[in-house]
């Protein structure tokens, strides 16, 4: 019987380049991550260009979600920047958006976010709240209670004066939750 994965693995086995010679439909699901963000690269957001415009690999927008778990979020250091401490069970669940991006915005993310001397790359369970990809996206589903494992840029290697920072749920670049307003990296 034909199914779609013994036909892809005789194209693989008939192609001296592997994965590598196959069309773009399956180059994208072999190389997308999930990624969950709750910063400066939310919608609205100063850095939130970089996800969707191109520029730097490819991008999609999923949907929104919640960390299942509560995380300590703090505003910090001296440009105000959004951190998501790796200490779940304190703080609250924290809001954000679900990317599925390629391996080259997923480098480019890692460069930019400084991973890992200051934040670190984790797989974390989101819980989808609005999902807007569905079907559209290969490779992406929510299991039946609607969590998704997505990688977060949290950190590990924080001041531990951080945790008596007040803790927030959902973050602003521009201060409408009360949090500093952040210095972007053009004014620093
Ligand atoms: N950028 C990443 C981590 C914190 C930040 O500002 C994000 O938006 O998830």
């Amino acid at each position: 019987m034909f199914t779609i994965w013994s036909v892809l693995g005789a194209i693989k086995r008939s192609s001296p380049h592997g994965w590598h010679n196959l069309g773009p439909a399956v180059k994208k699901f072999g190389n997308m991550s999930n990624v969950f963000v709750y910063g400066t690269l939310k919608k609205g957001q100063p850095n939130h260009h970089y996800m969707i415009d191109g520029t730097k690999g490819r991008g999609q927008y999923c949907g929104s979600g919640i960390t299942a778990e509560k995380y300590p979020l703090v505003v910090a250091g001296m440009y105000n920047i959004p951190f998501l401490l790796q200490k779940p069970g304190s703080g609250h669940p924290v809001s954000g958006e679900i990317y599925n991006v390629d391996s080259q915005l997923l480098q480019f993310l890692d460069k930019f976010e400084g991973c890992p001397e200051v934040y670190q790359r984790k797989q974390v369970k989101i819980r989808m709240l609005e999902w807007e990809a569905s079907d559209k996206v290969l490779g992406v589903q929510p299991d039946a209670d609607g969590m998704l494992l997505c990688f977060v840029y949290c950190t590990n290697t924080y001041d531990s004066k951080w945790l008596d920072l007040p803790y927030c749920s959902n973050y602003d670049a521009f201060g409408k939750f009360g949090h500093p307003i952040y210095v972007p990296r053009s004014n620093r």
